[in-house]
């Protein structure tokens, strides 16, 4: 059963991997979509080209989370236009390097924590308090099992997912008594430009991340955002955790098959 079609979903860092896969796969099931990435470009491209596929309304919108005046103002011109969402997909985030920690990159770190934990504090305490207003929502987290395992030299990135997973549990608490429901959906390995950010652009290295097994694709995670998103209102899923068949733990991969 699709419960989806007329919402309006909001979807961070929607130019790309998981963000725009979740708003294809949305789209598909009739969403209005609240697109934004700093990349503006893309997501115009996106909402149009969605919008005419599905007979949806979607609106683009350049956004930097990590600017908290710029994520305010967004938020306020969205309520003022009367475009409150209906689920908040906080997608934008990032991992920079792979150091032992003594060894990193404190402009990585900055990167990281600014966008992962802060950008998405920002984005939740913009739109939340419309959803508590309206007694209804969905916040939809996210994570990774990296939030849920550390592994060598990503320990930062580590800390950032696993605030992500404290998070979201905290935030389940603030809204008992409410019909806000709070997930997190953690990945494990998916093939998206998430390795080439993470090692600047080395297209090589981010490949072989790839290439020598059967990793997850965006589409599987967004299919499991649309089911987390589908439950019947009274069920709220906290955590969905999904790795490739191949993993099963961070780091834990056959490669012997591809
Ligand atoms: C992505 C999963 O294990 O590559 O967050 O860090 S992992």
């Amino acid at each position: 059963m699709n419960r989806l079609t007329g919402k309006r979903v909001l979807i961070t860092g929607a130019s790309a991997g998981i963000g725009e896969a979740c708003a294809r796969h949305f789209a598909a099931h009739g969403t209005h979509l609240l697109l934004s990435a700093r990349r503006v470009e893309r997501v115009r491209e996106i909402a149009e080209e969605l919008s005419t596929e599905h007979g949806i309304e979607a609106r683009a919108d350049a956004l930097d989370v990590t600017d908290r005046a710029a994520v305010t103002a967004y938020v306020d011109d969205l309520a003022g236009a009367g475009l409150v969402p209906d689920v908040l997909i906080n997608n934008a985030g990032k991992a920079k390097g792979l150091d032992k920690l003594h060894e990193g990159s404190l402009d990585h770190w900055d990167e990281m924590i600014d966008t992962n934990v802060k950008g998405l504090l920002y984005v939740t305490r913009a739109v939340v308090p419309h959803m508590v207003e309206r007694d209804s929502g969905h916040i939809i987290n996210i994570g990774s099992i990296a939030g849920r395992w550390v592994y060598p030299k990503g320990a930062v990135y580590n800390a950032t997912k696993f605030a992500v997973k404290a998070l979201s549990e905290a935030m389940n608490i603030d809204l008992l008594g409410t019909r806000i429901r709070v997930s997190s959906v953690d990945p494990g390995l998916t093939e998206t430009e998430f390795s080439e950010v993470r090692f600047d652009g080395d297209t090589e290295r981010a490949d072989s991340v790839y290439s020598t097994t059967e990793p997850l694709t965006a589409d599987d995670v967004a299919d499991a955002c649309v089911y987390v998103a589908n439950a019947p209102e009274h069920v709220d899923i906290f955590n969905l955790v999904m790795m490739p068949t191949v993993q099963r733990y961070p780091g834990y991969i056959d490669r012997t098959g591809a």
